[in-house]
């Protein structure tokens, strides 16, 4: 193990210059703990290289939520404070940012090897606004529970991503006729050799659209090393399972790739719900893929007392699959009545979408809800949909609070 000033030059090198090239397991003491709002959901705040204190889930791999109040801060969320979620324990310590290399290979006319500064320099380009969010977002609140990490909401976030359209890299090495899909690899390995590497493909068509993205920079900084320096995949408006960190191997295929993680893994029942009866597996599945509709109100706290018969600010977030949000409201009284909030800027249909609304609650205990539409119509539940993954939760959120 590296001492702390070691590991605070590994922060330097990971956040600002990517030289020193090194990350150590360095977390601070949980000084503090929290508790989220779902059973067993006691969990200590710890500050790893790079972060402020997240919310931690597992030590090795880390696994971080980000605490929800950081989404009030907000429509960009900062990179020190961006979750992290990893699937193996072997995550990359020493990455020598001028060692480097991207490599494409397998159906292609010209497998390539690129440095960082070819990345930077050879390709032209493209950033936008997105965000990521982890397919198992919010999977503490399935009732009945699921297995699986049990995360609040704070496994989601939004950057402005920077890199080489993936579509400008495969025209380079040429990808051959016969092949049906990409894969992608990162650094990190499994610690048993019988553990399959994490490796995720998407279809060939899709790789091509010119937004997914091979990121090296992140809200204008490095990307950090816990989300996946020095490269990373960008999938705008799909779960976070597909944006492959620390990203090394980009191979075209001419079979669908049929490994754990795309054929067992990360599947959600082939249906218009994405869900099933509580309890029932689905009969047939297919790989999660857009997310789905979500909005948030992020200025008041469930359980919260706020002033009866006096103007209420409310304000929070919205995002979809890339639609883009048009319409948020607001309810005062569980749904009975519903208010148009104002949205904020638009930062693009990747985005959080800010929103604003303005109430009066009537002395007692009151009910908000918010409830988000995107421009193709498509809404948010009022009862939570169940899958046996605990995937895609979206439904209308509640805050519960006391006007007195
Ligand atoms: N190399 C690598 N990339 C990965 C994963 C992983 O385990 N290894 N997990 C994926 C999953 S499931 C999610 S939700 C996102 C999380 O991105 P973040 O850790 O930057 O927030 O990374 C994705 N990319
Ligand atoms: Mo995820």
């Amino acid at each position: 193990m590296l001492n702390r000033r070691d590991a605070l030059r590994s922060v330097v090198g990971a956040g600002i210059g990517a030289t020193a090239g090194k990350f150590a397991f360095a977390a601070t003491p949980a000084a503090e703990t929290v508790s989220l709002p779902i059973g067993n959901g006691e969990r200590p705040l710890v500050a790893y290289p790079g972060k402020r204190p997240l919310i931690r889930l597992t030590t090795r791999p880390p696994q971080l939520e980000t605490p929800f109040s950081v989404f009030d801060e907000g429509p960009i969320t900062p990179n020190d404070a961006f979750f992290v979620r990893y699937h193996l324990a072997n995550i990359p310590l020493k990455i020598d940012p001028d060692a480097f290399r991207l490599n494409i290979e397998g159906k292609v006319d010209n497998p390539l090897s690129l440095s960082l500064a070819d990345l930077r320099a050879g390709f032209e380009p493209i950033e936008l606004t997105a965000v990521n969010q982890c397919a198992g977002n919010s999977r503490g609140f399935f009732e009945p529970r699921v297995a699986g990490g049990q995360i609040a909401n704070g496994a989601m976030g939004n950057a402005r991503w920077k890199g080489v359209p993936l579509k400008a890299l495969l025209a380079k090495a040429g990808v051959q006729a016969g092949a049906v899909q990409i894969s992608f690899r990162g650094l990190d390995g499994p610690v048993l050799p019988d553990t399959p590497a994490f490796v995720k493909a998407l279809d060939l068509d899709h790789a091509l659209d010119g937004e997914v993205m091979v990121a090296y920079a992140m809200n204008g900084e490095d990307i950090p090393w816990l989300n996946g320096f020095p490269v990373r995949l960008v999938v705008p408006g799909w779960y976070g399972t597909y944006w492959l960190k620390h990203l090394v191997k980009i191979t075209a295929l001419d079979a669908p790739l049929d490994n754990f993680w795309m054929k067992s893994a990360y599947r959600i029942p082939n249906n218009a719900c994405a869900c099933t009866d509580p309890g029932k597996a689905p009969t047939s599945t297919t790989p999660i893929n857009r997310f789905n509709v979500r909005s948030f109100l992020t200025n008041i706290a469930d359980g919260a007392t706020v002033k009866a018969n006096a103007d209420l600010d409310l304000r929070g977030i919205a995002f979809d699959g890339g639609y883009g949000i048009s319409d948020v409201v607001v309810s005062p009284d569980e749904g009975a009545t519903w208010i148009a909030a104002t949205l904020g800027k638009d930062l693009g249909r990747y985005s959080f979408r800010a929103w604003k609304a303005r109430l009066m609650l009537p002395p007692g205990k009151r009910r908000l809800m918010v409830r988000a539409t995107n421009r193709a119509g498509q809404s948010q539940p009022l009862e939570p949909l169940w899958n046996p993954a605990g995937y895609m939760r979206n439904v209308v959120e509640v805050t519960d609070v006391t006007a007195a």
